[in-house]
């Protein structure tokens, strides 16, 4: 019988038409070689599938959800308030208000139900899976050793900018 492998970051998104912007998530959680799942979901569209999703993430073994959304956004605080797993929240331009109206939605929770509000698009999904993977690496040596490796390869290509920049001046 063919084991399945454990999933432990949910990459949750309210329409498809956030792919192209949460493909930047996908990618990095592809470069760690984290495994995950893509689960496609609204909080305003298909309440009670949002519900039972985050009702059985954690008993699935899911460890950190991370949600795109834009609009009026709340998909990201409606699973937080469903489950204890960290919830990380992508705000996503949708809408003539280019993703200010998703900051706000998400970001601005009540208090006693956190999400951890990323910058608004592309860099706020990168970051995104790049927070996943600092809180698995909590408990993986192997994966804090990637992370180290990772933020060397940025220093690196700084140094590297800035020799552009000389050569280019000369
Ligand atoms: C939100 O509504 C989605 O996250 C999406 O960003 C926005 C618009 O959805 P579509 O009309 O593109 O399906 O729920």
């Amino acid at each position: 019988m063919e084991e399945k492998t454990a999933v432990f970051v949910s990459v949750v998104m309210g329409s498809d038409s956030n792919l192209p912007v949460m493909q930047e998530t996908i990618r990095i959680l592809d470069t760690f070689g984290i495994p995950y799942e893509v689960f496609l979901t609204s909080a305003h569209r298909s309440p009670e599938r949002t519900s039972s999703f985050a009702r059985t993430a954690a008993q699935r073994g899911i460890k950190v959800i991370i949600v795109g959304a834009g609009a009026a956004a709340h998909l990201a605080g409606v699973i937080a308030s469903q489950t204890i797993l960290p919830v990380i929240g992508v705000p996503l331009e949708a809408t003539s208000l280019m993703g200010l109206d998703a900051l706000l939605s998400t970001v601005q929770m009540p208090g006693g139900i956190p999400v951890a509000t990323m910058a608004v698009g592309r860099a706020g999904a990168k970051n995104a899976a790049l927070l996943a993977i600092r809180i698995l690496s909590l408990d993986d040596e192997g994966l804090r050793e990637k992370l180290q490796a990772y933020i060397q390869d940025m220093v690196r290509d700084i140094e590297k900018r800035q020799e552009g920049i000389i050569c280019r001046k000369s």
